[in-house]
C-alpha cells in the first residue's frame, strides 16, 4: 500500500497553517498541484483525503462502499436544520421520508408549472434594470440573490420577500448570512475550540431561533389558512410516504423550509453570476446565446415551451457550472463491511472506515485528460447533450452525487434558463470594469466579489 502523500500537520492545528482560510477552497485545489490528485490534509480535527481527478472520483462513485458524509459547514448546519434533506446523516429516517414525499414535486413536470411564479420574479429585476438605465452599475450578484430567494420562496410556499424593493438584506437573509459565516469560521477550528467562542455561540444560537421562527410561522399560517395550490409546502403537509406510509413531522417540515430557502438560493444565484461573468468575458459565446434567444422568442414574452427550445442557453449554464461550481466541494465516506478493516482505492491507497473524503469539482471539471487542453476555457459546446454524452462518466457534478445529489437541479436549472432568456431578450450588457479580474468571495457557497454591469435595454423593446 501507498501513503497517502499531503502537507505534513502540526500537534493541534493540524495543516491550518497550509490553508488560507478566507479562501479555503481554492487553497485546497492548490495544494493538488503539489500533491496530486489525491492527498490528505488535516483540518477541524478532522483527518481528510481530497479527490481531485476523473479516474478517482469515477472509481469511488462507481462503486456501492461510499456514501454521503456531511462535512464541515453541513455539520455547523445541522444545529439549523437536523432533519433537512441537505444536512441529514445516510441513514436518518427523515431523510427517506422527506426524499420520497418531495422527489416528483421537484421533478421537470412540476418544476415547469412553477413558471409563471417564476417570470413574476424575473419581470421585478427585468423593470428594475431597465429602470436603471444604462449608466447604473448593477451589483449583479445582489440582484442575482434578490432574484433566487424571491423565487423558492414564492414557488415553495408562497411567501414573498419582495426583494427588489428593499435597499437592505431581508432580516431572514440577513441572519442566515450570518450563520453562514460562522459556520465557515468554525469549521476550520477544532471542534473544543469553538466551544470558547462564547458571543459567537450565543449569535448563532439568536440567528437560529429567529430563522425557526419564521418558518413556523409560515407553516402555521398555512395551516390556519390552506390552499389547494401543489406547492413544496403543501406537498409536505400532506404528503405520505409511500414506504412507511407516515407524514413529515412539523420539525422536519421546519427545516427543509430553511433547506429549500438557504439551498435554493445562494447557489442558483452564484450559477447566474458566474454565467454573466463567463460570457462578458467571452464575447463569442455572449452572441451564438443571444441569436439563440431572438431565434427561439423573438420579441414575444416566454412561454414554458420556449425553454425547451433553448439547448445552448443549457450548454451554457452546464459549461459555467463546471468551470465555477458553486459547490466546489462536497464529502462522502467509505463504509467498509468490517470497520476494523481499510478500504482501498486505486488499488493502492488505503482510507479508513468513515474517513472523510471530499470530492475538489474545481480540480475534477478541469481534468485535463477529459476536457483536453483547452479545459481552462468556457466553450459551451461541449456541453451540447451530443457533446455531453461522449464524456466519461462522473465527469461533471456540480450538483453532487447518487440519491444525495441536488434535488432542485431541474429547479434551479429552469429558473436561470428562464432569466437568461428574457434578461438576454431585452437587454445588452457590459462589464464596468472592462478589466474586471474574477474574485471569489467564500461562504459555504463561492460566488464572484465587486462585479459589477451595464444592461442596456435593446432597441424595439418596452
Ligand atoms: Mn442543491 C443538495 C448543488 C440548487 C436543494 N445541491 C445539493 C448538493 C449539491 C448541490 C452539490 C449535494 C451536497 C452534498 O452532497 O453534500 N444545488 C446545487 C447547485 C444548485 C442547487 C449547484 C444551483 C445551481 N438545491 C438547489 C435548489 C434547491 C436545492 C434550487 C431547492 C430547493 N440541494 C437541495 C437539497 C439538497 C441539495 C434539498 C439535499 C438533497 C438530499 O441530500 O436529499
Amino acid at each position: 500500500m501507498a501513503p497517502i502523500p499531503g502537507p505534513r500537520p502540526l500537534p493541534v492545528i493540524g495543516n491550518l497553517l497550509d490553508i488560507n482560510i478566507s479562501q479555503a477552497i481554492a487553497s485546497m485545489c492548490a495544494l493538488s498541484a503539489t500533491y496530486g490528485p489525491i492527498y490528505r490534509l488535516h483540518l477541524g480535527g478532522l483527518d481528510m483525503v481530497l479527490l481531485g481527478s476523473q479516474e478517482l472520483v469515477d472509481e469511488v462513485f462507481s462503486r456501492k462502499d461510499f456514501i454521503k458524509q456531511p462535512i464541515g459547514s453541513l455539520i455547523t448546519l445541522r444545529a439549523l436544520t437536523p432533519d433537512g434533506l441537505l444536512t441529514a446523516f445516510h441513514e436518518q429516517e427523515e431523510w427517506g421520508i422527506a426524499h420520497r414525499v418531495l422527489v416528483s414535486a421537484f421533478g421537470p413536470l412540476a418544476v415547469q408549472k412553477m413558471v409563471p411564479e417564476m417570470l413574476d420574479i424575473t419581470s421585478q429585476l427585468a423593470l428594475k434594470w431597465a429602470r436603471f438605465g444604462d449608466t447604473t452599475a448593477i451589483n449583479l450578484t445582489s440582484d442575482f440573490t434578490r432574484l433566487t430567494l424571491d423565487t423558492i420562496s414564492l414557488c415553495s410556499m408562497d411567501l414573498r420577500f419582495n426583494s427588489f424593493y428593499k435597499d437592505d438584506l431581508d432580516p431572514f437573509v440577513a441572519a442566515f448570512m450570518d450563520l453562514l459565516e460562522t459556520s465557515d469560521a468554525r469549521d476550520l477550528r477544532p471542534g473544543w475550540l469553538n466551544y470558547f467562542t462564547w458571543t459567537e455561540n450565543r449569535r448563532f444560537r439568536k440567528n437560529m431561533r429567529y430563522l425557526h421562527k419564521v418558518a413556523s410561522d409560515v407553516m402555521a399560517r398555512r395551516r390556519a389558512n390552506p390552499t389547494t395550490k401543489q406547492d413544496l409546502l403543501n406537498t409536505m403537509l400532506n404528503g405520505v410516504d409511500p414506504v412507511t406510509g407516515k407524514h413529515l413531522s412539523d420539525s422536519t417540515i421546519r427545516d427543509n423550509m430553511i433547506t429549500f430557502l438557504i439551498a435554493g438560493h445562494e447557489t442558483t444565484s452564484a450559477m447566474l453570476s458566474f454565467l454573466f461573468y463567463l460570457l462578458l468575458t467571452n464575447p463569442g459565446p455572449y452572441r451564438t446565446l443571444q441569436a439563440e434567444i431572438d431565434q427561439v422568442l423573438g420579441k414575444e414574452p416566454l412561454t414554458a415551451e420556449h425553454l425547451t427550445r433553448l439547448p445552448y442557453a443549457k450548454a451554457c449554464l452546464k459549461e459555467a457550472l463546471r468551470l465555477q461550481p458553486p459547490i466546489p466541494i462536497f464529502g462522502i465516506q467509505p463504509v467498509s463491511s468490517d470497520p476494523k478493516l481499510p478500504v482501498i482505492v486505486g488499488k493502492k491507497w488505503e482510507l479508513k472506515h468513515a474517513q472523510p473524503v471530499l470530492i475538489m469539482n474545481d480540480l475534477l471539471h478541469r481534468d485535463p485528460l477529459v476536457y483536453g487542453d483547452d479545459a481552462n476555457e468556457f466553450k459551451p459546446e461541449r456541453m451540447l447533450d451530443e457533446n455531453f454524452k461522449k464524456l466519461p462518466k462522473n465527469c461533471w457534478k456540480p450538483f453532487g452525487n447518487g440519491t444525495r445529489a441536488c434535488i432542485g437541479s431541474d429547479f434551479a436549472l429552469q429558473e436561470a434558463t428562464l432569466a437568461v432568456a428574457v434578461l438576454f431578450q431585452k437587454f445588452d450588457f457590459k462589464l464596468v470594469d472592462p478589466n474586471y479580474k474574477l474574485t471569489i468571495k467564500e461562504n459555504v457557497t463561492v460566488k464572484p466579489s465587486n462585479l459589477f454591469i451595464y444592461a442596456k435595454l435593446r432597441p424595439g423593446v418596452d
